[in-house]
């Protein structure tokens, strides 16, 4: 049986005692991941099997497994964890920071009597007694878990995994799956470009001009764009609408990707179009039009491809990045620190909509704003969806969205250089429907915004230097209430 397991997970061994839990565990998992009673008991006291310790032990071990839970570290807990109060807590512990709960359960009532029997002769304090072997006797535990079986898919785990044999148990391979936010490994250097919004004409002047080449590709058709020392391209999302060339962009993006010189983080738009394509009946959003209609005007024989192609496309963004160790993390709406790496409907919905409950009246900008003054990461997060006159770095943060599509600049931030580069854009393809307090074209060069002004200007910031954060795999996504509120607010 394949076992997976993601990379951020709290892994709960289920079942009662003798039945080869801690064994799995130390066969499967490094030590130091793998938190059980005798081994808190023996910190507590130096004797594993000292029953008298288990109160304290039980505390150390929720406070261990909660500090590595706010490390986003992968965490086993070898217990009996047959009482569903224990579950419950251990379950609403874990979605306090957005990590993924999965039960391995070990239904094997005959290895549990056949180990009792092995017992039954010994003292109940020997060293070297898993569990608590004289709390609750093995027909009761065992009752437990016939009990519990039928309910666990309903618990709330992420997975549920359930030997029914030893041999399962001794034949599971355990696969330890990497979140899709996770690619630390990607060093760079990069080239981070902000919300281009179909304005591919800028688009290609930017990649010029940072030095990439167009050059055909045999992943699809047409051409993609190379760069010759290697740097890789990050999109921050909202590539389409708007703009004049938006399933250009599109495929150009797309290339990229397939071409591995780009990576692409979803925006709020993209997310719209796919909910528009997914939906029973779809009402479009006046926000997408521009993209349908593109669509509209494609060859009718291709129409439906080009719809599944671009479903496709989004569905394998990720809602933000992880990059350099840690060091860069890349969001549409930026992202706090305890939610980068990780991977819930909040954190999803953080890193596309930005605050939940930032609205467009006279203080949004500054609801939406007010994370980057509350950072104090030490990852570089770059973002977009909120257009500004001028990219600065304010508390290792960077918005690179400079309003192309409305008439200002294609911005793109060099990493780990800091340095940003931007093209003009050749017109205002669309107009902003703001309040009075934030950015219009015509508002440049000179006036700031009052954001803007706030920022403190510090091109040349001293690189974040220890890596960071985890992640975990995709939640449903349907439309939080809030997150509607905020939607409505981007049309
Ligand atoms: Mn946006």
């Amino acid at each position: 049986m394949l076992v997976g397991i993601p990379e951020n997970a709290l892994v709960l061994l289920i079942g009662p005692r003798g039945v080869g839990k801690s064994r799995f565990a130390a066969r499967h998992f490094d030590p130091g991941q793998v938190v059980s009673l005798p081994q808190m008991r023996k910190m507590v006291c130096d004797q594993p099997d000292l029953l008298e310790a288990t109160n304290d032990a039980a505390e150390l071990q929720a406070l261990l497994v909660e500090m590595r839970l706010a490390w986003g570290r992968f965490t086993v807990v070898d217990s009996t964890n047959l009482r569903f109060r224990n579950r419950q807590n251990l379950l609403t512990l874990a979605r306090k920071f957005h990590a993924p709960v999965v039960a391995i359960v070990f239904d094997l009532p005959e290895s549990a009597r056949a180990h009792g029997e092995r017992l039954s002769g010994l003292p109940s304090f020997l060293p070297g007694i898993p569990d608590n072997l004289t709390v609750e006797p093995l027909e009761e535990q065992l009752a437990s878990l016939k009990d519990a079986l039928p309910r666990l898919g309903q618990e709330g785990f992420h997975r549920v995994y359930l030997f029914s044999t030893p041999e399962e148990r001794d034949q599971a391979e355990i696969q330890i799956q990497k979140l899709p936010c996770n690619r630390k490994e990607h060093q760079g250097p990069f080239d981070l470009i902000g919300d281009v919004h179909g304005c591919c004409d800028e688009l290609e002047s930017l990649l010029g001009l940072l030095g990439y080449r167009r050059e055909a590709i045999a992943e699809c058709p047409g051409f993609t764009w190379r760069h010759p020392e290697g740097r890789i391209a990050v999109f921050v999302g909202d590539i389409l609408d708007r703009g004049p060339r938006i399933l250009d962009t599109y495929r150009l993006v797309r290339s990229m990707i397939l071409a591995r010189t780009a990576l692409a983080v979803q925006g709020n738009h993209e997310l719209k179009v796919y909910r528009h394509f997914k939906a029973a009946k779809p009402e479009p959003r006046p926000s997408i039009l521009q993209t349908l209609r593109e669509i509209e005007q494609e060859d009718p024989g291709t129409q439906r491809e080009t719809i599944r192609e671009l479903v496709e496309f989004i569905e394998g963004l990720p809602h933000h990045l992880v990059l350099d160790g840690g060091r860069l993390v890349a969001a549409h709406a930026g992202l706090r620190e305890d939610l980068q790496g990780r991977d819930s409907a909040l954190v999803r919905n953080q890193a596309l909509f930005g605050d939940a409950h930032a609205r467009f009246d006279e203080e949004s900008d500054a609801t939406r704003m007010e994370w980057v003054h509350q950072y104090r990461g030490r990852a570089l997060v770059v973002y977009g969806h909120t257009p500004v006159t001028e990219s600065a770095i304010l508390n290792r943060t960077i918005n690179i969205d400079t309003g192309c599509v409305f008439g200002g600049r294609l911005t793109a931030l060099r990493y780990p250089e800091m340095a940003t580069h931007f093209v003009e854009a050749q017109k205002a393809y669309a107009v902003q429907r703001r309040s009075a307090t934030e950015w219009h074209s015509q508002d440049r060069p000179n006036k700031k915004s009052p954001i803007l002004s706030r920022v403190e200007t510090n091109r040349n910031p001293e690189p974040p230097t220890d890596a960071n954060g985890q992640c975990v795999p995709g939640q449903s996504p349907d439309l939080t209430d809030s997150e509607r509120e905020t939607d409505r607010g981007n049309e």
